[in-house]
Protein backbone atom coordinates (compact mmCIF):
# COMPACT_ATOMS: atom_id res chain seq x y z
CA UNK A 1 0.00 0.00 0.00
CA UNK A 2 1.50 3.46 -0.81
CA UNK A 3 -0.26 5.35 1.81
CA UNK A 4 -1.65 2.96 4.47
CA UNK A 5 -2.49 6.09 6.93
CA UNK A 6 -5.06 7.40 4.47
CA UNK A 7 -6.07 4.03 2.27
CA UNK A 8 -7.13 1.76 5.05
CA UNK A 9 -8.55 4.87 7.58
CA UNK A 10 -11.04 3.75 9.78
CA UNK A 11 -14.91 3.93 7.86
CA UNK A 12 -16.03 6.67 10.64
CA UNK A 13 -13.00 8.54 10.37
CA UNK A 14 -12.99 8.37 6.69
CA UNK A 15 -16.50 9.38 6.75
CA UNK A 16 -16.12 12.60 8.66
CA UNK A 17 -13.06 13.32 6.98
CA UNK A 18 -15.23 13.16 3.80
CA UNK A 19 -18.22 15.69 5.36
CA UNK A 20 -15.48 18.60 6.54
CA UNK A 21 -13.57 18.39 2.92
CA UNK A 22 -17.48 17.97 0.90
CA UNK A 23 -18.50 21.36 2.92
CA UNK A 24 -15.34 23.27 1.77
CA UNK A 25 -15.62 22.11 -1.45
CA UNK A 26 -19.36 23.59 -1.56
CA UNK A 27 -18.37 26.38 0.24
CA UNK A 28 -15.79 27.51 -2.60
CA UNK A 29 -18.12 26.55 -5.05
CA UNK A 30 -20.52 28.92 -3.74
CA UNK A 31 -18.04 31.76 -3.42
CA UNK A 32 -16.74 31.66 -6.43
CA UNK A 33 -18.55 29.76 -9.28
CA UNK A 34 -21.55 32.01 -11.01
CA UNK A 35 -22.76 28.15 -12.30
CA UNK A 36 -22.93 26.63 -8.98
CA UNK A 37 -24.71 29.89 -7.19
CA UNK A 38 -27.46 29.46 -9.67
CA UNK A 39 -27.88 25.96 -8.53
CA UNK A 40 -28.11 26.77 -5.25
CA UNK A 41 -30.44 29.63 -5.82
CA UNK A 42 -32.61 27.47 -7.86
CA UNK A 43 -32.85 24.93 -4.97
CA UNK A 44 -33.61 27.74 -2.57
CA UNK A 45 -30.36 26.03 -0.61
CA UNK A 46 -27.02 27.34 1.03
CA UNK A 47 -23.64 25.07 1.74
CA UNK A 48 -24.68 25.58 5.11
CA UNK A 49 -27.98 23.56 4.62
CA UNK A 50 -26.27 20.24 3.72
CA UNK A 51 -25.56 18.90 7.28
CA UNK A 52 -24.70 15.50 6.28
CA UNK A 53 -22.93 13.11 3.58
CA UNK A 54 -26.78 11.85 2.86
CA UNK A 55 -27.72 15.76 2.25
CA UNK A 56 -25.37 16.02 -0.87
CA UNK A 57 -28.43 14.01 -2.53
CA UNK A 58 -30.32 17.41 -2.09
CA UNK A 59 -27.89 18.78 -4.60
CA UNK A 60 -28.89 18.19 -8.44
CA UNK A 61 -26.39 16.64 -10.94
CA UNK A 62 -23.75 17.83 -12.99
CA UNK A 63 -23.66 16.71 -16.57
CA UNK A 64 -21.09 17.06 -19.17
CA UNK A 65 -23.42 19.33 -21.22
CA UNK A 66 -22.65 21.99 -18.00
CA UNK A 67 -19.58 22.02 -18.61
CA UNK A 68 -19.93 22.24 -22.24
CA UNK A 69 -22.39 24.98 -21.93
CA UNK A 70 -19.86 27.07 -19.80
CA UNK A 71 -16.78 26.01 -22.22
CA UNK A 72 -13.73 26.87 -21.76
CA UNK A 73 -13.34 28.32 -18.19
CA UNK A 74 -16.97 28.52 -16.68
CA UNK A 75 -17.02 26.17 -14.08
CA UNK A 76 -13.03 26.88 -12.56
CA UNK A 77 -13.32 28.48 -8.91
CA UNK A 78 -11.13 30.94 -10.42
CA UNK A 79 -10.57 31.65 -13.80
CA UNK A 80 -7.13 30.96 -14.73
CA UNK A 81 -6.04 32.25 -11.18
CA UNK A 82 -3.17 29.48 -9.65
CA UNK A 83 -4.02 27.51 -12.73
CA UNK A 84 -0.80 25.23 -13.75
CA UNK A 85 -2.28 22.88 -16.50
CA UNK A 86 -5.04 22.65 -18.53
CA UNK A 87 -5.50 18.83 -20.56
CA UNK A 88 -8.97 18.00 -22.55
CA UNK A 89 -11.49 15.11 -22.60
CA UNK A 90 -11.20 12.70 -25.55
CA UNK A 91 -14.63 13.20 -26.74
CA UNK A 92 -15.29 12.46 -30.02
CA UNK A 93 -18.10 14.65 -30.58
CA UNK A 94 -19.68 17.98 -30.77
CA UNK A 95 -17.61 20.30 -28.13
CA UNK A 96 -14.77 19.58 -26.44
CA UNK A 97 -14.12 20.22 -22.40
CA UNK A 98 -11.23 21.39 -20.92
CA UNK A 99 -10.16 20.33 -17.37
CA UNK A 100 -7.71 22.30 -15.24
CA UNK A 101 -5.65 21.69 -12.13
CA UNK A 102 -3.91 23.69 -9.55
CA UNK A 103 -0.69 23.24 -7.89
CA UNK A 104 -2.23 21.33 -5.23
CA UNK A 105 -4.65 19.50 -7.88
CA UNK A 106 -1.42 17.87 -9.59
CA UNK A 107 0.09 17.18 -6.31
CA UNK A 108 -2.76 14.82 -5.10
CA UNK A 109 -3.64 13.39 -8.93
CA UNK A 110 0.10 12.06 -8.73
CA UNK A 111 -0.65 10.66 -4.82
CA UNK A 112 -3.69 8.89 -6.05
CA UNK A 113 -1.82 7.41 -9.09
CA UNK A 114 0.84 6.18 -6.76
CA UNK A 115 -1.66 4.57 -4.94
CA UNK A 116 -2.77 3.45 -8.49
CA UNK A 117 0.91 2.06 -9.19
CA UNK A 118 1.29 0.33 -5.85
CA UNK A 119 -1.90 -1.74 -6.21
CA UNK A 120 -0.63 -3.14 -9.48
CA UNK A 121 2.46 -3.95 -7.58
CA UNK A 122 4.94 -1.43 -8.26
CA UNK A 123 7.92 0.26 -6.53
CA UNK A 124 10.86 2.35 -6.62
CA UNK A 125 12.24 -0.39 -8.24
CA UNK A 126 10.11 -0.79 -10.95
CA UNK A 127 10.42 0.56 -14.60
CA UNK A 128 7.44 2.13 -15.67
CA UNK A 129 6.36 2.40 -19.51
CA UNK A 130 3.86 4.58 -20.35
CA UNK A 131 1.95 3.80 -23.27
CA UNK A 132 -0.48 6.45 -22.67
CA UNK A 133 -1.05 9.54 -25.12
CA UNK A 134 0.97 12.42 -23.80
CA UNK A 135 -0.79 15.77 -24.89
CA UNK A 136 -4.20 16.93 -23.78
CA UNK A 137 -5.35 13.31 -22.90
CA UNK A 138 -5.22 12.23 -19.09
CA UNK A 139 -3.47 9.37 -19.27
CA UNK A 140 0.23 9.97 -20.53
CA UNK A 141 0.95 12.53 -18.03
CA UNK A 142 -1.39 11.07 -15.36
CA UNK A 143 0.59 7.93 -15.17
CA UNK A 144 3.76 9.50 -15.53
CA UNK A 145 3.70 11.94 -12.38
CA UNK A 146 2.25 8.60 -10.23
CA UNK A 147 5.34 7.20 -11.18
CA UNK A 148 7.93 9.70 -10.30
CA UNK A 149 5.90 10.22 -6.98
CA UNK A 150 6.37 6.70 -6.38
CA UNK A 151 10.17 6.73 -6.97
CA UNK A 152 10.07 4.19 -10.12
CA UNK A 153 11.43 5.10 -13.81
CA UNK A 154 9.55 6.15 -15.99
CA UNK A 155 9.95 5.85 -20.09
CA UNK A 156 7.52 8.40 -21.13
CA UNK A 157 7.09 6.68 -24.70
CA UNK A 158 3.62 8.00 -25.65
CA UNK A 159 0.94 5.61 -28.14
CA UNK A 160 2.74 4.78 -31.51
CA UNK A 161 5.86 3.37 -32.88
CA UNK A 162 4.75 -0.11 -31.36
CA UNK A 163 7.85 -2.16 -32.73
CA UNK A 164 9.88 0.56 -30.96
CA UNK A 165 8.21 0.28 -28.01
CA UNK A 166 8.68 -3.10 -27.87
CA UNK A 167 12.54 -2.88 -28.34
CA UNK A 168 12.41 0.11 -26.14
CA UNK A 169 10.68 -2.31 -22.98
CA UNK A 170 13.33 -5.33 -23.90
CA UNK A 171 16.03 -2.98 -23.69
CA UNK A 172 15.23 -0.91 -20.64
CA UNK A 173 14.13 -3.94 -18.37
CA UNK A 174 10.40 -2.61 -18.27
CA UNK A 175 8.46 -4.15 -15.47
CA UNK A 176 4.92 -2.29 -15.73
CA UNK A 177 3.63 -1.45 -18.98
CA UNK A 178 0.64 1.28 -18.65
CA UNK A 179 -1.35 1.88 -21.64
CA UNK A 180 -4.99 1.07 -23.07
CA UNK A 181 -6.22 -2.93 -22.89
CA UNK A 182 -6.70 -2.80 -26.94
CA UNK A 183 -2.84 -1.36 -26.72
CA UNK A 184 -1.68 -3.85 -25.36
CA UNK A 185 -3.08 -6.44 -27.47
CA UNK A 186 -1.22 -4.48 -30.18
CA UNK A 187 2.12 -4.75 -28.37
CA UNK A 188 1.60 -8.45 -27.49
CA UNK A 189 0.42 -8.89 -31.74
CA UNK A 190 3.58 -6.80 -32.79
CA UNK A 191 5.98 -8.83 -30.22
CA UNK A 192 4.47 -12.11 -31.86
CA UNK A 193 5.30 -10.63 -35.53
CA UNK A 194 9.06 -9.67 -34.06
CA UNK A 195 9.58 -13.32 -33.09
CA UNK A 196 10.36 -12.08 -29.38
CA UNK A 197 9.28 -14.04 -26.40
CA UNK A 198 7.52 -12.33 -23.78
CA UNK A 199 9.99 -14.30 -21.42
CA UNK A 200 12.60 -12.42 -23.14
CA UNK A 201 11.23 -9.19 -21.20
CA UNK A 202 11.10 -8.12 -17.53
CA UNK A 203 7.63 -7.05 -17.47
CA UNK A 204 5.71 -8.38 -14.62
CA UNK A 205 2.48 -6.21 -14.57
CA UNK A 206 0.32 -3.79 -16.61
CA UNK A 207 -2.01 -0.98 -15.66
CA UNK A 208 -4.83 -0.66 -18.37
CA UNK A 209 -8.22 1.58 -18.50
CA UNK A 210 -9.17 4.22 -20.22
CA UNK A 211 -11.84 2.15 -22.18
CA UNK A 212 -13.94 -1.39 -21.08
CA UNK A 213 -12.44 -4.36 -21.28
CA UNK A 214 -13.58 -7.41 -19.71
CA UNK A 215 -11.98 -10.52 -17.37
CA UNK A 216 -12.23 -12.58 -20.48
CA UNK A 217 -9.88 -9.86 -22.08
CA UNK A 218 -7.51 -9.55 -19.07
CA UNK A 219 -6.82 -13.47 -19.51
CA UNK A 220 -6.29 -13.06 -22.77
CA UNK A 221 -3.65 -10.10 -22.35
CA UNK A 222 -2.12 -12.16 -19.39
CA UNK A 223 -1.40 -14.56 -21.35
CA UNK A 224 -0.18 -13.46 -24.49
CA UNK A 225 2.31 -10.66 -22.68
CA UNK A 226 3.15 -13.06 -19.13
CA UNK A 227 2.26 -10.65 -16.97
CA UNK A 228 -0.42 -9.49 -14.16
CA UNK A 229 -3.10 -7.37 -15.63
CA UNK A 230 -4.87 -4.89 -13.46
CA UNK A 231 -7.73 -2.10 -14.22
CA UNK A 232 -7.24 1.45 -14.27
CA UNK A 233 -10.12 3.73 -14.24
CA UNK A 234 -10.69 7.65 -14.47
CA UNK A 235 -12.05 10.28 -16.71
CA UNK A 236 -10.70 13.55 -17.53
CA UNK A 237 -13.71 15.89 -15.72
CA UNK A 238 -13.28 14.51 -12.40
CA UNK A 239 -9.17 14.37 -12.69
CA UNK A 240 -7.64 11.42 -14.92
CA UNK A 241 -6.42 8.31 -14.43
CA UNK A 242 -6.42 7.00 -10.57
CA UNK A 243 -10.19 7.83 -9.80
CA UNK A 244 -10.53 4.43 -8.99
CA UNK A 245 -7.57 1.17 -9.42
CA UNK A 246 -7.27 -2.09 -8.64
CA UNK A 247 -5.28 -3.95 -5.80
CA UNK A 248 -3.75 -7.29 -5.78
CA UNK A 249 -6.94 -9.04 -4.34
CA UNK A 250 -8.70 -7.91 -7.95
CA UNK A 251 -12.47 -7.72 -6.59
CA UNK A 252 -13.01 -4.30 -7.78
CA UNK A 253 -11.78 -0.96 -7.82
CA UNK A 254 -11.02 1.06 -5.26
CA UNK A 255 -11.48 4.38 -5.14
CA UNK A 256 -10.02 6.90 -2.98
CA UNK A 257 -12.69 8.30 -0.94
CA UNK A 258 -10.58 10.68 1.01
CA UNK A 259 -11.05 12.71 -1.91
CA UNK A 260 -13.94 11.42 -4.10
CA UNK A 261 -17.87 10.49 -3.05
CA UNK A 262 -19.61 8.21 -4.75
CA UNK A 263 -22.53 7.14 -5.68
CA UNK A 264 -24.93 4.93 -8.04
CA UNK A 265 -28.23 5.88 -9.22
CA UNK A 266 -30.74 4.87 -11.62
CA UNK A 267 -29.78 6.50 -15.10
CA UNK A 268 -33.30 6.36 -15.95
CA UNK A 269 -34.73 8.21 -12.44
CA UNK A 270 -31.88 9.79 -10.72
CA UNK A 271 -33.01 8.16 -7.97
CA UNK A 272 -29.74 6.84 -5.50
CA UNK A 273 -29.78 2.87 -5.62
CA UNK A 274 -28.59 0.60 -2.90
CA UNK A 275 -25.59 -0.34 -2.40
CA UNK A 276 -24.51 -3.54 -4.70
CA UNK A 277 -27.19 -2.31 -7.44
CA UNK A 278 -26.03 -1.72 -10.91
CA UNK A 279 -26.38 2.09 -12.45
CA UNK A 280 -24.93 4.83 -13.27
CA UNK A 281 -21.64 5.83 -11.37
CA UNK A 282 -22.03 9.66 -9.67
CA UNK A 283 -18.59 11.40 -8.10
CA UNK A 284 -18.37 14.33 -6.41
CA UNK A 285 -15.01 15.89 -5.55
CA UNK A 286 -14.08 17.22 -2.39
CA UNK A 287 -10.21 18.45 -2.72
CA UNK A 288 -10.49 19.64 -6.20
CA UNK A 289 -9.38 23.29 -6.59
CA UNK A 290 -9.30 24.51 -10.07
CA UNK A 291 -12.37 22.86 -10.93
CA UNK A 292 -14.51 20.78 -8.62
CA UNK A 293 -17.35 19.02 -9.61
CA UNK A 294 -21.01 18.06 -7.92
CA UNK A 295 -22.28 15.36 -7.89
CA UNK A 296 -21.23 14.69 -11.73
CA UNK A 297 -22.15 11.92 -13.82
CA UNK A 298 -20.16 9.78 -15.72
CA UNK A 299 -22.13 8.36 -17.51
CA UNK A 300 -20.23 4.89 -16.68
CA UNK A 301 -22.24 1.62 -15.62
CA UNK A 302 -21.00 -0.39 -12.48
CA UNK A 303 -22.30 -1.27 -9.25
CA UNK A 304 -20.27 -0.30 -5.54
CA UNK A 305 -19.72 -2.63 -2.43
CA UNK A 306 -18.03 -1.55 0.88
CA UNK A 307 -17.65 -5.35 1.39
CA UNK A 308 -14.04 -5.43 3.54
CA UNK A 309 -11.43 -6.25 0.75
CA UNK A 310 -8.95 -8.66 2.00
CA UNK A 311 -5.88 -5.82 0.85
CA UNK A 312 -7.07 -4.27 3.98
CA UNK A 313 -8.23 -0.81 2.32
CA UNK A 314 -11.09 0.53 3.69
CA UNK A 315 -12.43 2.10 0.45
CA UNK A 316 -15.30 0.83 -1.14
CA UNK A 317 -15.02 -0.26 -4.28
CA UNK A 318 -16.60 -0.48 -7.69
CA UNK A 319 -17.01 -3.17 -10.10
CA UNK A 320 -15.71 -3.96 -13.38
CA UNK A 321 -16.87 -0.99 -15.83
CA UNK A 322 -19.20 -2.92 -18.11
CA UNK A 323 -20.16 0.12 -20.38
CA UNK A 324 -21.40 3.68 -20.91
CA UNK A 325 -25.14 4.76 -20.72
CA UNK A 326 -24.36 6.16 -24.20
CA UNK A 327 -22.20 3.34 -25.37
CA UNK A 328 -24.82 1.10 -24.40
CA UNK A 329 -26.84 -0.90 -28.06
CA UNK A 330 -30.56 -0.91 -28.00
CA UNK A 331 -31.40 -3.40 -30.29
CA UNK A 332 -34.83 -4.17 -31.13
CA UNK A 333 -35.40 -3.22 -27.71
CA UNK A 334 -32.26 -5.66 -26.00
CA UNK A 335 -29.64 -3.81 -24.29
CA UNK A 336 -26.42 -4.98 -24.77
CA UNK A 337 -22.74 -3.62 -23.89
CA UNK A 338 -19.98 -4.21 -26.24
CA UNK A 339 -18.14 -5.78 -23.25
CA UNK A 340 -20.88 -8.89 -23.20
CA UNK A 341 -20.08 -9.47 -26.85
CA UNK A 342 -16.33 -9.57 -25.80
CA UNK A 343 -17.15 -11.98 -23.39
CA UNK A 344 -18.75 -14.46 -25.58
CA UNK A 345 -16.21 -13.85 -28.67
CA UNK A 346 -13.02 -14.54 -25.58
CA UNK A 347 -15.26 -18.22 -24.34
CA UNK A 348 -15.66 -19.59 -27.68
CA UNK A 349 -12.15 -18.63 -28.23
CA UNK A 350 -11.69 -19.61 -31.69
CA UNK A 351 -10.93 -16.66 -32.95
CA UNK A 352 -8.57 -13.47 -32.50
CA UNK A 353 -9.43 -11.37 -29.95
CA UNK A 354 -10.21 -8.30 -32.35
CA UNK A 355 -14.02 -7.65 -33.40
CA UNK A 356 -16.14 -4.82 -33.96
CA UNK A 357 -19.91 -4.11 -34.15
CA UNK A 358 -21.50 -2.56 -36.78
CA UNK A 359 -24.87 -1.52 -36.20
CA UNK A 360 -27.42 -0.40 -38.72
CA UNK A 361 -31.08 -0.06 -39.38
CA UNK A 362 -32.91 -1.82 -42.17
CA UNK A 363 -36.62 -0.27 -42.18
CA UNK A 364 -37.92 0.41 -38.66
CA UNK A 365 -35.83 -2.75 -37.24
CA UNK A 366 -32.13 -2.01 -35.46
CA UNK A 367 -29.62 -4.74 -37.15
CA UNK A 368 -26.24 -5.86 -35.36
CA UNK A 369 -23.60 -7.07 -37.43
CA UNK A 370 -20.54 -8.83 -34.97
CA UNK A 371 -16.93 -9.02 -37.04
CA UNK A 372 -14.27 -10.83 -35.60
CA UNK A 373 -11.12 -11.85 -36.86
CA UNK A 374 -9.81 -15.40 -37.62
CA UNK A 375 -6.77 -16.67 -36.58
CA UNK A 376 -3.89 -17.48 -39.10
CA UNK A 377 -5.08 -21.79 -39.34
CA UNK A 378 -8.45 -21.30 -38.90
CA UNK A 379 -8.26 -18.95 -42.11
CA UNK A 380 -6.67 -21.46 -44.56
CA UNK A 381 -9.46 -23.86 -42.94
CA UNK A 382 -12.08 -25.27 -44.48
CA UNK A 383 -14.67 -23.61 -45.09
CA UNK A 384 -17.24 -25.59 -43.76
CA UNK A 385 -15.57 -25.05 -39.94
CA UNK A 386 -15.95 -21.41 -40.91
CA UNK A 387 -19.51 -22.00 -41.51
CA UNK A 388 -19.90 -24.39 -38.44
CA UNK A 389 -17.74 -21.19 -36.25
CA UNK A 390 -19.83 -18.81 -37.68
CA UNK A 391 -23.33 -20.59 -36.42
CA UNK A 392 -22.10 -21.29 -33.12
CA UNK A 393 -21.36 -17.50 -31.98
CA UNK A 394 -24.45 -16.71 -33.48
CA UNK A 395 -26.21 -19.10 -31.48
CA UNK A 396 -23.95 -18.28 -28.19
CA UNK A 397 -24.83 -14.77 -28.45
CA UNK A 398 -28.82 -15.33 -29.52
CA UNK A 399 -29.01 -17.76 -25.93
CA UNK A 400 -26.83 -15.50 -23.87
CA UNK A 401 -28.00 -11.99 -25.21
CA UNK A 402 -30.89 -12.74 -26.38
CA UNK A 403 -30.36 -11.08 -29.47
CA UNK A 404 -30.30 -12.42 -33.23
CA UNK A 405 -26.64 -11.06 -34.67
CA UNK A 406 -25.50 -11.60 -37.65
CA UNK A 407 -21.54 -12.79 -37.76
CA UNK A 408 -18.95 -12.17 -40.11
CA UNK A 409 -15.75 -13.92 -40.04
CA UNK A 410 -13.03 -11.64 -41.39
CA UNK A 411 -9.57 -12.32 -43.08
CA UNK A 412 -6.67 -12.00 -40.15
CA UNK A 413 -4.97 -8.36 -38.95
CA UNK A 414 -8.43 -6.34 -41.31
CA UNK A 415 -10.01 -5.05 -38.53
CA UNK A 416 -8.19 -1.65 -37.38
CA UNK A 417 -5.37 -1.50 -34.31
CA UNK A 418 -5.61 1.19 -32.11
CA UNK A 419 -2.98 2.68 -30.14
CA UNK A 420 -5.15 4.67 -27.77
CA UNK A 421 -8.81 3.87 -26.86
CA UNK A 422 -10.00 1.18 -29.65
CA UNK A 423 -13.45 1.81 -31.57
CA UNK A 424 -15.77 -1.53 -31.06
CA UNK A 425 -18.58 0.14 -32.26
CA UNK A 426 -19.65 1.45 -35.53
CA UNK A 427 -22.74 2.83 -35.57
CA UNK A 428 -24.31 3.82 -38.90
CA UNK A 429 -27.66 4.83 -37.80
CA UNK A 430 -25.59 7.92 -36.48
CA UNK A 431 -24.14 8.51 -39.62
CA UNK A 432 -27.25 9.16 -41.94
O1 LIG B 1 -9.75 7.78 -20.20
C1 LIG B 1 -8.68 8.66 -18.23
C2 LIG B 1 -7.86 7.43 -18.10
C3 LIG B 1 -6.61 7.37 -18.65
C4 LIG B 1 -8.33 6.34 -17.37
C5 LIG B 1 -5.83 6.23 -18.52
C6 LIG B 1 -7.56 5.20 -17.20
C7 LIG B 1 -6.32 5.15 -17.78
P1 LIG B 1 -11.32 10.28 -20.65
O2 LIG B 1 -10.61 10.32 -21.94
O3 LIG B 1 -11.98 11.51 -20.15
O4 LIG B 1 -10.34 9.87 -19.49
O5 LIG B 1 -12.38 9.12 -20.75
C8 LIG B 1 -13.14 8.74 -19.63
O6 LIG B 1 -13.25 6.43 -20.36
O7 LIG B 1 -15.89 7.89 -18.48
C9 LIG B 1 -15.09 5.67 -19.15
O8 LIG B 1 -16.20 5.63 -20.02
C10 LIG B 1 -13.85 5.24 -19.90
N1 LIG B 1 -12.93 4.53 -19.00
C11 LIG B 1 -11.86 5.02 -18.36
N2 LIG B 1 -11.25 4.04 -17.64
C12 LIG B 1 -11.99 2.91 -17.82
C13 LIG B 1 -11.89 1.57 -17.34
C14 LIG B 1 -9.60 8.70 -19.42
N3 LIG B 1 -10.92 1.16 -16.56
C15 LIG B 1 -14.01 7.57 -19.96
N4 LIG B 1 -12.87 0.71 -17.73
C16 LIG B 1 -14.76 7.10 -18.75
C17 LIG B 1 -13.87 1.10 -18.54
C18 LIG B 1 -13.06 3.23 -18.68
N5 LIG B 1 -14.00 2.33 -19.03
Amino acid sequence: MWNQKCEAMPCEKLARLQFLRLKQTLEAVYQMVPYYQKIFREIGAEPGDIRSLSDLAKLPFTVKDNLRDNYPYGLFTDALNGVVRLHSSSGTTGQPTVVGYTRSDLEIWAELMARALAGAGADRSSVVHVAYGYGLFTGGLGVHYGAEKLGATVVPFSGGQTRRQVRMMKDLGSTLLACTPSYALNIAETMEEMKIDPGELQLRSGLFGAEPWSDKMRRVIEEKLHIDAFDIYGLSEVMGPGVAYECAAKCGLHIPEDHFIAEIIDPESGAILPEGSTGELVITSITKEALPVIRYRTRDITSLTREPCPCGRTHLRINKISGRTDDMLIIRGVNIFPSQVESILLDIGETEPHYQLIVDREGALDTLEIRVELTDQMFSDKVKGLEGLEKLIREEIANLLGISAAVKLVEPKTIPRSDGKAQRVIDRRKMR
